[in-house]
């Protein structure tokens, strides 16, 4: 419904435009009331105008602290017009109606941002102006909010075309306001974690995080680091878990211990899972019949990396894997939850970080990540689409065996958590070789094998876990030379998004090779 207006309400810090809007509102008859600064602007241009305090029968007090805090005001903002008690209220206490309000703000930003001091920053926290923004832009089913001069243009053209405001104007002008409002409360908050708490990064962040402490230093020791954590509900994550014992966590450990603790809780609810990672890639994943089981899997697939390794795990420990895990340098263990005799052990260790979560998060849940770049921010969603049994498209004559088809979605898994190239053999739930962050695929392919028959040689295998296993690819193969490489080091399985225009040649080399492939039709590059 549109909005003849009768009453606008003008306060402006930034006068811009302020005349002009003045007399178009003037000549279609609209009252025009308001501050003192304002007022002032507006009656120089020969614009009669009323002044707060006659409308609120208060002065303006306070060094202009109190000024529009006011019944008079707030009521013309907030009632319903067609509320018969809300206007037998406004009638009772001789309250008129305000349908247009056009408020800026106290310069806050601008303040701070030239070096004003203490006392004059804090004058210049706005409180009647943001009062009336939100009032109004809670009432948008009456009341038109402008707070931007840039939008003055278009509410003088919807006075000419309609006569009033259009419903869609007010619900776009309200949006509006309530983000200002949000950003003009994050700026004051952060200047106070900034200049009174001394935080270093409080500008940086954005007013959905808070500060949850400083780390020693970031990536490396001449960098300043701390860790936020979003306001609202929390997911299962390190921030929110228990640390028993240990050093305090560094950034790296921070960032590694996530990686681990994100990979490992895609096997939520399924056989003990082990994930050992560094740098943030996994070097070794595994599943078994017992935690321990599925360690020694995941040590054997590249013990030499898994030295100061970051440890996830998806069930609670007990004392022989945790036995096992402070065998090697470990620095931090994540894990569900740990019995009496694990706590016992790694107490001997008293350099491990032992991290105990309350359940592991959800690897499908929504939410955005965020990357910087030169000049602005990067968000996109999380990763996590997923695909089941039922995604996959056979694409060879031969279909993949049951255990093949196990080792496919486990090696899919793995590989979707490992940086891109990625390219990871597994085979009886246990990764045989992880080939990371190569620039090209063939080299992901190469190294993965080179893992795997490292490992078969050192703990003396007749052959390679690689011999037999599924191979996953992050992204489709683009030749046939990688899939040959994989077939080389004894693959015989393998999922992949497909999507090549190449396809077909790296099918029919998959079908000479006797492999049976997998397209899931779904890329996971992580970067
Ligand atoms: O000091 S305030 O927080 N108290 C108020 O009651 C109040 N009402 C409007 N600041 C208040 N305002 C602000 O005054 C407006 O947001 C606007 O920025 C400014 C306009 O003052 P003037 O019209 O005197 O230039």
């Amino acid at each position: 419904t549109t909005v003849t207006p009768v009453r606008a309400l003008l306060s402006v810090s930034d006068k811009t435009g302020l005349v002009d809007l003045g007399t178009a509102l003037s000549a279609r008859g609209v009252e025009l009331v308001s501050t003192g600064g304002t007022a002032k602007a507006l009656r120089e241009a020969g614009l009669a105008v009323k002044d707060i305090s006659e409308l609120t029968g208060f002065p303006e007090m306070m060094d202009g602290r109190v000024k529009t805090l006011h019944p008079k005001v707030h009521g013309g903002l907030l009632a319903v017009r067609d509320n018969p008690e809300h206007a037998a209220s406004m009638a009772e206490h001789a309250i008129g109606p305000i349908d247009i309000v056009v408020v800026n703000l106290y310069p806050f930003e601008a303040t701070v941002a030239k070096g004003a001091e203490r006392d004059e920053v804090i004058e210049n926290i706005d409180i009647g102006g943001p009062s009336m923004v939100r009032s109004a832009a809670k009432n948008h089913a009456f009341v038109a909010i402008v707070t931007d001069p840039a939008d003055y243009a278009e509410l003088i053209g919807e006075l000419e075309s309609n006569g009033g405001t259009t419903y869609d104007f007010r619900r776009r002008l309200a949006a509006k306001a309530y983000a200002t409002t949000a950003a003009y409360d994050a700026a004051i908050s952060q200047w106070f974690a900034g200049v009174d708490l001394g935080e270093k990064f409080a500008p940086l962040v954005s007013m959905s995080r808070v500060l949850a402490g400083s780390l020693r230093y970031g990536e490396n020791p001449h960098q300043d680091a701390a860790l936020y954590v979003p306001r609202g509900p929390h997911v299962a994550g390190l921030p929110q878990a228990e640390q028993v014992q240990g050093k305090e966590l560094s950034y790296n450990n921070y960032n590694d211990a996530n990686a681990a603790l994100e990979l490992c809780a895609e096997f939520r609810g399924q056989k003990p899972s082990v994930v050992i990672v560094k740098h943030a890639n996994p070097c070794g994943v595994a599943q078994g019949e017992s935690l321990l089981e599925a360690w020694q899997g995941a040590l054997q697939c590249d013990d030499v990396s898994a030295f100061g390794g970051i440890v996830a795990v998806n069930t609670p420990l007990d004392g022989a894997t945790a036995e096992a895990i402070t065998q090697i340098f470990t620095e931090v263990v994540v894990a569900p939850g740990a019995d009496e005799e694990a706590r016992a052990i790694f107490a001997k260790k008293k350099n491990l970080r032992l991290l105990l979560t309350q359940g592991l998060p959800d690897p499908r849940r929504a939410g955005q990540v965020m990357a910087q770049i030169a000049g602005g921010i990067l968000v996109q969603d999380r990763d996590n689409g997923a695909i089941g049994f039922d995604d996959l498209k056979v694409v060879t004559k031969r279909a993949p065996t049951d255990r093949e088809l196990a080792d496919c979605l486990f090696a899919w898994t793995v590989a979707r958590h490992v940086k891109s190239n990625a390219i990871v053999y597994a085979r009886d739930g246990i990764t045989a070789g992880i080939g990371a962050g190569q620039m090209n695929r063939r080299d992901s392919s190469r190294i993965a094998a080179m893992k795997a028959a490292e490992a078969a040689a050192k703990f003396g295998w007749a052959e390679s876990r690689a011999v037999g296993s599924a191979v996953a690819s992050d992204a489709f193969f683009p030749f046939a030379d990688g899939l040959l490489a994989a077939a080389e080091a004894g693959a015989t399985a393998v999922i992949q998004p497909g999507g090549s225009i190449r396809d077909e040649d790296v099918i029919k080399a998959a079908d000479e090779a006797g492999l049976a492939m997998v397209f899931t039709g779904m890329r996971h590059f992580r970067h």
